[in-house]
């Protein structure tokens, strides 16, 4: 793909640059995404299994989605698309990456500054008290009961953020702030429903970033960004990556 000469100018002078991933930029490495034909919600209510409702009215149907997801994501490897976002960190002096997946795919292909906005799959807590959950039953085991804690006998659950539950604190305001202070800011992957998270792109058109979108379909955002690329994350990031190198030295 031949880039605009205006595009090539942003990267030429961008100094602070801000990614957000969601479930698309997996896709490619198989796992499924939320709302695609297919993906996850065609099969479940989304409230049922990912919300804290959900998990106390029938915590093994959930823990049986969460080790299933975990299996696959597990067996999955990071994709071209993580990779030339982990290797886009290093030709800016300011590089976040804020996620929504909870696949830690990003952390795989190398990627240093990552911040989860939605928690991971691979870590757990106790729902009553927050106390972590040692991983100590394997990734593939089905569970037969759900795991308590050793301190005070509650449901452990994994440490993902369900719908209806506050994003970490920490990761959000810095989301906000890096967001609204950026030069140019990469939304990929995401269909842009999610709120807060879809706030985000929003935060960087109003302080004066560059707003590149990257999805195979159009979203609600899409007539929002400043270019949107109707492509496949896999496929377009190692092109952008290779002008990034063209233009910039490490
Ligand atoms: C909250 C983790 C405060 C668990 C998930 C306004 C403000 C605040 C909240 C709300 C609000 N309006 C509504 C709400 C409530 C709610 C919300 O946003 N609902 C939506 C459905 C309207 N938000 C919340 O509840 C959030 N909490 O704000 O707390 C609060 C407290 C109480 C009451 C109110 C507010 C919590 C949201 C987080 C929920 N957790 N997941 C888990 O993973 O199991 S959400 C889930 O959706 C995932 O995290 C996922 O990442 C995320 C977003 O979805 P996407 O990543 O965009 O995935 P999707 O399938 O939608 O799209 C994939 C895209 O990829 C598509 O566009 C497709 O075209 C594209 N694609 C496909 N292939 C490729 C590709 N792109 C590139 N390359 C490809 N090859
Ligand atoms: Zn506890």
């Amino acid at each position: 793909m031949d880039f605009s000469l205006d595009f090539i100018e942003i990267i030429k002078k961008s100094q602070k640059v801000v990614i957000l991933t969601g479930a698309g930029v997996s896709r490619e490495s198989g796992l499924d995404t939320f709302r695609d034909a297919g993906g996850y919600w065609s099969k479940y209510n989304p409230y049922e299994l990912a919300s804290p409702q959900g998990f106390r009215a029938n915590p093994l149907l959930v823990w049986q989605w969460y080790q299933a997801r975990k299996i696959i994501a597990s067996q999955a490897e990071p994709n071209p698309g993580h990779n030339a976002i982990a290797e886009m960190e290093n030709y800016f002096p300011e590089f976040y990456l804020f996620t929504q997946n909870v696949d830690r795919l990003h952390h795989r292909a190398g990627s240093k500054k990552v911040h989860e906005l939605h928690g991971t799959i691979f870590e757990s807590h106790c729902f009553d008290c927050g106390l972590p959950y040692p991983q100590d039953f394997e990734i593939g085991e089905t569970l037969a009961t759900i795991p308590r804690c050793p301190e005070c006998n509650g449901y452990v659950r994994p440490s993902v953020v369900w719908f209806g539950e506050s994003l970490p604190y920490e990761a959000l305001s810095m989301a906000y702030q890096k967001s609204q202070s950026c030069d140019l800011f990469l939304t990929i992957g995401t269909s842009s429903e999610v709120y807060p998270a879809a706030n985000l792109p929003h935060q960087a058109i109003y302080g004066g970033a560059y707003v590149m979108e990257i999805n195979p379909n159009e979203t609600s955002f899409t007539r929002d960004s400043n270019l949107s690329i109707r492509q496949k994350s896999g496929e377009i990031l190692p092109e952008i990556l290779r002008i990034i190198k063209e233009i910039k030295v490490k």
